[in-house]
């Protein structure tokens, strides 16, 4: 007789067992209604997001099940290695949406935080709703939401181990595992955050027993970075400054010089947590201008709740990393946005 393949020795801790097993029976008592899944993630998509939809699909299609998800923006460079493309559909662009569906909200949990898709998400009366933000209170039998959980991703890895129990069946296939690898080291940055608990390690591992692979995750999430990028990085960093004794670290950036350098998107994206890291500071916010709204992101340290700010100018997240977007009105500029925020902060600091 063979031995049993090592994946099949994972044992989720008991504490995420009853929430597990209630979601993954809400997907089978959806699916045998023979609706289709639409997966709806966050805007300003991050590997946690994208990690835990594709993953999640994956694993609904390998029980035979039509499932994708909804996007509202390009996938960023940074997650083509990943090779998802056929997961994903562009409502906007393609507008092929089935007329009955189940909307399956990951990484998020309200129609709000989804963009141009919260339409979408909020059109349908059949949702499941998996996240581990905990701004939002709300409560329900096809609800898990989690904050002390690492990332998105660990959880529907879970609910996909019941998945796997209930049907007898191999699901999570090496891309899934892949998937959910992501999530888990992009919202744990590498292991390294204080949401890195010992069953985020032992789900990494079994994952990987599952044929997912850490180091593309790390070189594509952290390491590769464009040219141009770089250029207009170093750039904005030069331009950072200190306020409140240096507890407060603020950087802007232009959309100028993203066609200065002709930069992508993702050209800062490390910056928040840089800065947030430099001696004495508290506090780090990074301020972008983009073609239809102001980004704010903010990270902190054990001194400042960015949940909770965020929260206030209707925004979302976590108490050391949240933001929140400012739409253009009335002929508001990022200069305002980003003077107010020092004010504000400033109080806050004192
Ligand atoms: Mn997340």
């Amino acid at each position: 007789m063979k031995p049993e393949p090592d994946w099949k020795r994972a044992k989720m801790k008991s504490k995420y067992v009853a929430d597990a097993s209630r979601i993954a029976e809400r997907i089978m008592s959806e699916a045998s209604s023979g609706r289709p899944f639409v997966l709806f993630v966050h805007k300003s998509v991050d590997g946690d997001c994208m990690g835990s939809s594709c993953g999640m699909a994956q694993v609904l299609r390998n029980m035979g099940y039509e499932a994708d998800v909804a996007m509202q923006e390009d996938l960023p460079g940074s997650m083509e290695f990943i090779g998802v493309e056929d997961l994903l559909f562009f409502p906007d662009r393609h507008g092929m949406m089935p007329s009955d569906y189940t909307a399956f909200a990951v990484d998020c949990s309200e129609g709000s935080r989804m963009g141009s898709c919260g339409v979408l998400f909020n059109a349908s009366e059949h949702q499941i709703i998996v996240d581990h933000h905990i701004t939002v209170e709300i409560t329900g039998d096809s609800i898990w939401i989690d904050g002390a959980v690492s990332s998105a991703s660990e959880m529907c890895y879970y609910i996909s181990l019941k998945l796997e129990e209930m049907t007898g069946k191999h699901l999570i296939d090496p891309r899934a595992a892949q998937c959910f690898l992501m999530g888990l080291i992009t919202d744990t940055g590498k292991f390294t955050y204080t949401n890195t608990k010992a069953e985020t390690l032992i789900s990494a591992g079994e994952l990987m027993d599952r044929g997912a692979d850490p180091s593309p995750i790390c070189y594509h999430q952290y390491d590769w970075k464009r040219v141009e990028d770089f250029k207009m990085s170093a750039e904005i960093r030069q331009r950072v400054e200190f306020y409140c004794g240096g507890r407060l670290a603020i950087a802007k950036a232009y959309l100028k010089d993203y066609e200065k350098y002709g930069a992508s998107r993702e050209a800062i994206d490390e910056l928040p947590s840089t800065l947030r890291d430099l001696d004495g500071v508290w506090l780090s916010v990074v301020v972008r201008e983009t073609a239809d709204r102001i980004r704010v992101n903010l990270r902190s340290g054990d001194n400042f709740n960015c949940a909770e700010f965020a929260k206030s100018h209707k925004g979302g997240g976590h108490i050391r990393s949240a933001g929140y977007s400012v739409e253009y009105s009335e002929g508001l500029t990022i200069d305002d946005v980003t003077e107010a925020i020092i004010e504000e902060v400033g109080r806050l600091l004192r």
